[in-house]
């Protein structure tokens, strides 16, 4: 990184946030608004640290964008990244080639993903797996002779992604509008998010019979669109980005056997739960899922590289893999050396450190324990829920109530600023403040994010009078 320039005195953060206003078109910014604010301009990062231009330690309970597993600054990742930019900094897989990186990586995967996935296709994004993916299902269906079965289904709150498939397949109604969408073809379910239940006019329904009623509406679109007409189901083992949503035990297999008794392809997307997120591999060996397919991104690398894969389960690898005809589909970077040779030595680093187990049998369960213990009695926590390191606190104006705040972000977005102000990065998901710090966070920086979060969510009560 470049620190100072020669002969420069000016200020650099003032320097790079003009650049950036002048030339860089920010993701899910409003960029003139943006430029008012002025940017933060982050400079470095260490383990789960981040630092800003102007010298400022952020703890980062976020992992990026869920996705730093290893933390920053692992000297193994940038080796492994280096050496394969020394040895084949690129090289395709479309003339009959394959290199030793992306060979090992898909090896290695196949003995981490759930049973029956013994197969792989590489992409550079989440969104652009859950692009393939589909397409891998619509290609599925016409090799089966079903060209019919073209809808698919997801669920509300869900996010696949950007790209006009994956943000067709997404339930956030935001990702619509500007770009009319969704296509044709693409249906909507309910999430089984018990927290809103009550708002959303289920009454005071217990978790479990909630569960089943959700996968119930599932069954009943599936038979209104008609069986014969519907190609798959595509959902997060966990909702991420649509506010931390885990499903009651009785949603999953409940799904599961809807998935097969209507013949509808489960496409499991685990850009977030894979990776140890959840104490396991992946979100699906969590639950219990057993998916026909599956997407996988952002740990698979510590987002070290941009690097994402399709996996396919026995019955898709079987047709698609024997159709006898080319499969017309690939990037570029499809299995780029680079890109595999940093996530197969992330993937050695999670299993020889144990961060999958540590994730189940002490940090998970600590942080949940000091969030659940910081929060039992506040004013303005409506619940406090959690799997491993994914967790997330509820900010509601009457605790008892299950009722949220009358403009759902205001009151998350003002805790938001409170924890940016302190040094912490936290996500405020509508009103929800959620955390998914890096699976190698020690006990005394989770007691940070604990101890910033309670202060900003303090400090959030009192201004808006609930302490
Ligand atoms: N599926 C899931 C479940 C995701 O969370 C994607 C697909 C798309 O991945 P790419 O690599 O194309 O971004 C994601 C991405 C947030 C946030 O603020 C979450 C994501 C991306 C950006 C912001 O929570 N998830």
């Amino acid at each position: 990184m470049a620190t100072t320039y020669p002969g420069e005195t000016h200020n650099l953060t003032k320097h790079w946030q003009a650049l950036d206003a002048a030339h860089h078109v920010h993701p899910f910014t409003d960029t003139a608004a943006l430029n008012k604010e002025g940017v933060r301009v982050i400079t470095k990062a260490d383990g789960v640290y981040l630092w800003d231009s102007d010298g400022k330690k952020i703890i980062d309970a976020m992992s990026g964008l869920w996705c730093v597993q290893v933390g920053y600054g692992d000297a193994e990742l940038a080796e492994a990244g280096y050496e394969a930019l020394k040895t084949l900094p690129y090289y395709n897989h479309f003339f009959k080639t394959t290199n030793p990186y992306t060979v090992e990586l898909a090896a290695k995967l196949a003995t981490l993903l759930p049973d029956g996935h013994e197969h792989v296709l590489f992409a550079n994004s989440g969104s652009e797996a859950n692009d393939s993916a589909l397409k891998l299902i619509r290609y599925y269906w016409n090799l089966k002779g079903k060209p019919e079965k073209k809808i698919h289904l997801s669920r509300e709150f869900a996010y696949h992604g950007v790209t006009m498939a994956a943000a067709s397949l997404s339930g956030l109604t935001p990702m619509h509008p500007q770009w009319d969408l969704p296509l044709p073809g693409f249906d909507k379910v309910p999430a089984p998010y018990w927290f809103g239940a009550e708002q959303a006019g289920y009454g005071d329904i217990d978790p479990e019979e909630f569960g089943l009623s959700i996968a119930k509406r599932l069954e009943d679109k599936i038979i209104e669109l008609g069986p014969d007409r519907v190609a798959s189901f595509s959902a997060e083992p966990i909702q991420g980005a649509g506010g931390l949503i885990f499903p009651p035990a009785s949603y999953w297999p409940e799904v599961q056997r809807i998935c097969r008794a209507y013949d509808v392809l489960l496409h499991a997307d685990e850009v977030i739960t894979g990776f140890g997120r959840t104490g396991e591999w992946f979100g699906s060996q969590t639950y219990a899922i057993e998916p026909d397919i599956i997407t996988m991104a952002k740990g698979l690398s510590s987002g070290y590289q941009p690097i994402s894969a399709v996996s396919l389960g026995e019955r898709v690898a079987a047709t698609i893999l024997n159709a006898n005809e080319e499969l017309v589909h690939g990037y570029t970077y499809s299995g780029h050396p680079v890109a595999c040779a940093v996530a197969l030595k992330n993937l050695e680093v999670i299993q020889r450190r144990g961060l999958v187990p540590r994730v189940k049998n002490s940090i998970g369960p600590y942080l949940q324990k000091r969030l659940r213990e910081t929060f039992a009695n506040h004013p303005i926590v409506g619940e406090v829920r959690g799997i491993g390191l994914l967790s997330a606190i509820e900010l509601v104006p009457d605790r008892g109530s299950r009722k949220f705040f009358p403009d759902p972000g205001q009151v998350g977005t003002h805790c938001r600023n409170y924890c940016f102000g302190s040094g912490l990065i936290m996500r405020a998901i509508r009103d929800t403040m959620v955390c998914a710090p890096p699976l190698t966070v020690s006990e005394a920086e989770v007691e940070e994010i604990v101890a910033k979060a309670k202060a900003a969510i303090d400090r959030t009560a009192r201004d808006y009078g609930k302490m």
